[in-house]
């Protein structure tokens, strides 16, 4: 089985395996050139031969236990019928979202996505692990409604607060989208998949039950009903305090933690059984040298027999320079 898998199905592992959120990216000049010849990032996603050569440039260079399909967590809204947009420098922009029937669904640019799974699938060895991804539903939401990036989403939340019905309806349909988006992956090749909940830390407690935990809970128990066997991790960004619910209710099979999880909580999620992925301060990865070489030890020590996959706490900063990622997993290997 590939060590990944391994890990996730509650093996651990002398040497931790390793993949980096955010590996595929504007850190590497390969990634940088084939950006620059295809215009908007949108056409490279949907670019099917492009995008399985950018999953794969972070593999052939640094040998990653892991690929991530190259795409984005907006290309959800996009299917559903929201105008997405990515400018230059400023993030992605939404059109307006008043009401959810003017909502269409455009499932054809699943089949894409699909495509680029099936064409790393067929490139990738027998060591390294595909995973698959979406935007969880309050993070889709967020954007949906903010109608972009947001420091805070405070346009998004206030809409939620204010107009229930929208918000439940909006969930409902991304639950539907993203379960047929992730299903279309597996169809495809993916191995694993991994969800992100980049603003689960902006909720309090009971709109983290409401729009965290009890959707995701239904997006998991649509996969897994028609396919029971492919892991799914779960990314709840900033929810340390909420982490035992999230990861009793939600049905997710392992956890990614950020970088402000205390290693002793990751340690007791880890010996209950649940493995778990993460959590270096991308920081360090950007500057390098002994601190990061340390800290790498360090986490590897404390993990040392548990179920455990290295990662980062949040994706590789666009500045990092990739020879820190080569320092990085020879720290790790060695
Ligand atoms: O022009 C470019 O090249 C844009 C940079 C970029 C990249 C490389 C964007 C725009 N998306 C991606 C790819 C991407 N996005 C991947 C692919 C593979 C990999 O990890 O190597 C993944 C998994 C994502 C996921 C994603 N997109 C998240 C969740 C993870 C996270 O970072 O918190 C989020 C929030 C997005 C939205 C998004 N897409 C792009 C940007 C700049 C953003 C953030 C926007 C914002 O909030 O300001």
């Amino acid at each position: 089985m590939k060590s990944i898998l391994k890990v996730l199905n509650g093996e651990s592992l002398t040497t931790p395996s390793a993949w980096l959120m955010r590996q595929a990216g504007r850190y590497l000049p390969e990634y940088r050139e084939l950006r620059a010849k295809t215009g908007g990032f949108f056409d490279l996603v949907y670019n099917p031969a492009l995008a399985a050569e950018v999953t794969l440039q972070p593999i052939y260079r640094f040998g990653m236990d892991a690929a991530i399909l190259f795409s984005d967590i907006l290309v959800v809204p996009q299917a559903m019928g929201q105008l997405v947009t990515m400018d230059e420098g400023r993030g992605p922009r939404l059109g307006p979202l008043t009401d959810l029937e003017t909502l269409h669904s455009n499932i054809g640019l699943f089949d894409t996505v699909a495509e680029t799974v099936d064409r790393v699938k067929s490139q990738l060895d027998d060591k390294t692990t595909l995973i698959g991804f979406c935007g969880a539903p309050w993070t889709v939401a967020a954007y949906m409604l903010e109608g972009g990036g947001s420091r805070d989403f405070n346009t998004a939340k206030t809409r939620a607060y204010n107009e229930p019905a929208l918000m439940s309806g909006l969930l409902d349909k991304i639950v539907d989208a993203s379960a047929a988006y992730l299903i279309k992956q597996i169809q495809a090749g993916a191995e694993a998949l991994q969800i992100f909940d980049s603003w689960a830390g902006v909720l309090s407690e009971q709109q983290f039950r409401d729009w965290v935990i009890a959707p995701t809970r239904k997006l998991i128990a649509k996969v897994k009903a028609a396919y029971s066997d492919i892991p799914v991790i779960g990314f709840p960004r900033g929810g340390a305090l909420m982490i035992g619910d999230y990861v009793q209710q939600t049905g997710v099979d392992a956890v990614q933690l950020d970088t402000t999880f205390p290693t002793a909580m990751a340690q007791a999620i880890a010996t209950d059984g649940v493995p778990v992925q993460g959590w270096l301060d991308p920081v360090l990865l950007l500057n390098g040298g002994a601190t990061l070489q340390k800290e790498v030890e360090t986490m590897k020590q404390a993990m040392q027999g548990l179920p455990y996959i290295f990662n980062l706490g949040h994706g590789v900063i666009k500045e990092t320079p990739p020879e820190h990622v080569a320092q990085l997993l020879k720290a790790l290997r060695s």
